[in-house]
């Protein structure tokens, strides 16, 4: 893919907007929700910048909509008559909450647009066909590696057409996630509970069935983050299962932060029926947290993309384990796995925790 970031099909001063592209798409403090990091820098036909626009979340505008509305606020209404439009994602074809942006670009005058990754979106997609067929000149692949990695999970969720799954796990050195009475408090140490929390914050779902609703009673929200301090952004929780939620269930909300997205019960043990019902509600990563009927339907499934292990440096000899029967009863059918991360947890006064994260091996 590197052939595509460079070449002669485009100008020194597109590479240098669309680098300024990519960081205005960083920009901290955007909105929670399902929607792409996305910047846009609308160069004149002398290299000079017209606008720069970027897009702050779902609802409002996409970032070329709002490079050409700064554009006009400054030059009025031909602003980008014959300008360059530098975007990291591909042009939207579609009408969503806002868009077509690829119209927009056409109605604006533009001449030429360069974009970096071409939408992985089915529902957005085709915007470089519609710049086309409109005459405008359209370069795409500019920087594409560093436009996905901006979206990364985004960009995997689309491809895969559901949410990406993190399973997540805390569990004694033989691999247990409470004791033999059901006690879990406190396995992981206090360095690990908060990183656990910050995991919670960069997903969009957090989801365990019912069985550990009903044994746990977890509040499932953001409470502990290293973020504390800053607006921590709420995951919605979903439960899982065929059993009723008790009026009483944390998980309902009482008492839950500001932003609170809410909750969702999936009456459902089917992963696959569970992970189309939450993208319909546009839910882009999933981290799985209990319990082990749960977390052995998803793997049974293959669908966990990721896991996180939290090892605590405590022995237990019983108590329920990590996940189920995965129907494996031989050495040599054992579900392999990839370390992708090893960062070990230190705190003052505590007991070192570690933090594996890995990959499920592709067959
Ligand atoms: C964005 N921001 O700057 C661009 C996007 O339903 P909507 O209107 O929120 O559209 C979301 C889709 O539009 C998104 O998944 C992506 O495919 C496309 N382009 N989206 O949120 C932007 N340019
Ligand atoms: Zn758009």
């Amino acid at each position: 893919t590197a052939a595509t970031t460079t070449g002669p099909t485009t100008s020194e001063a597109e590479r240098a907007a669309m680098r300024r592209a990519l960081a205005l798409a960083a920009t901290p403090g955007r909105l929670p929700g399902p929607n792409p990091r996305v910047g846009c820098v609308l160069l004149a036909p002398d290299g000079g910048v017209v606008a720069e626009g970027f897009h702050r979340g779902a609802g409002t505008p996409h970032a070329e909509a709002d490079a050409l509305l700064r554009a006009r606020a400054a030059a009025g209404p031909d602003a980008a008559r014959g300008a360059t439009a530098v975007v990291t994602l591909e042009p939207c074809a579609h009408r969503g909450r806002t868009g077509p942006c690829a119209e927009a670009l056409v109605e604006a005058g533009v001449a030429r647009v360069v974009f970096a990754q071409p939408d992985p979106n089915p529902v957005a997609a085709g915007g470089a066909a519609v710049l086309r067929d409109a005459g405008i000149d359209v370069v795409g692949g500019l920087l594409a590696d560093e436009a996905r990695a901006l979206n990364a999970t985004w960009t995997r969720a689309m491809e895969l057409g559901r949410p990406v799954v993190t399973w997540k796990v805390a569990a004694s050195l033989d691999g247990r996630t409470a004791a033999a009475d059901g006690s879990s408090r406190w396995i992981s140490s206090a360095a690990a509970r908060r990183d656990a929390h910050a995991l919670r914050s960069a997903v969009d779902t957090v989801l365990v069935g019912t069985g550990t609703l009903l044994a746990d009673d977890p509040a499932l929200t953001v409470r502990d983050a290293a973020t504390a301090g800053a607006a921590v952004s709420q995951p919605l929780r979903a439960v899982m299962g065929r059993t009723d939620v008790p009026a009483s269930a944390r998980v309902r909300g009482d008492g839950a932060p500001a932003g609170d997205p809410g909750w969702v019960h999936l009456r459902t043990r089917d992963p696959r029926v569970a992970l189309a019902e939450l993208w319909a509600l546009e839910r882009r990563h999933v981290l799985l947290e209990g319990g082990p009927r749960l977390a052995a339907a998803f793997w049974r499934a293959g669908l966990v993309d990721e896991l996180v292990v939290y090892v605590a440096p405590v022995l237990l000899g019983a108590g329920p384990a990590a996940v189920a029967d995965l129907g494996i009863t031989t050495i040599s059918d054992a579900a392999r796995l990839e370390v992708t991360d090893v960062t070990v947890l230190e705190a003052p006064g505590e007991d070192t925790n570690v933090r594996l994260t890995l990959r499920p091996r592709k067959e």
